[in-house]
């Protein structure tokens, strides 16, 4: 079975977090989501609308998605690859390269950005429209 892992915070989920974990899915067989905790999101300078057990629960009920584990810390990635023996690390292009430090355990794989559409996107329109 190949195991796929992605890594991200996934608020106000949109359709371009659904264009990744699709594509993100179909490299596999089987999906880990590793999702940014609440106290992560601070050390990356984020802050999300739902919180983590909001977060966990909406990803576990997409089809793409098999398994939601917490995301702590920046160092966790090597050792996840191995605890949850995963073949193959997704993340979108605004990453590319960051996380070539992986390659010598798993597949790196960036794929494209959705355009048009990110969680920050969504705030302003709405704070702005009051729609
Ligand atoms: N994404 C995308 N297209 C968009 C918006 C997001 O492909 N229009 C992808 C991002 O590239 C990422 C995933 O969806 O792969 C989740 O996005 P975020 O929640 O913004 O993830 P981020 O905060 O970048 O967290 O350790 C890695 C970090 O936790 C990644």
């Amino acid at each position: 079975m190949k195991k796929v892992i992605t890594y991200g915070t996934f608020d106000l989920l949109h359709w371009g977090h659904i264009n990744l974990l699709k594509r993100a899915r179909e490299l596999g067989d089987y999906l880990v989501v590793a999702l940014s905790t609440d106290e992560f999101n601070l050390l990356k300078h984020k802050s999300s609308y739902h919180k983590y057990e909001e977060r966990k629960l909406i990803l576990e009920a997409i089809r793409y998605v098999d398994e939601v584990v917490p995301e702590k810390e920046w160092e966790q990635k090597r050792n996840d690859i191995s605890r949850y023996n995963i073949d193959t690390f997704v993340i979108g292009s605004d990453w590319e390269g960051e996380f070539d430090f992986l390659k010598d355990l798993c597949e790196v794989i960036y794929l494209p950005r959705t355009e048009g559409i990110s969680t920050s996107k969504v705030k302003e329109d709405l704070s702005e429209n009051g729609t």
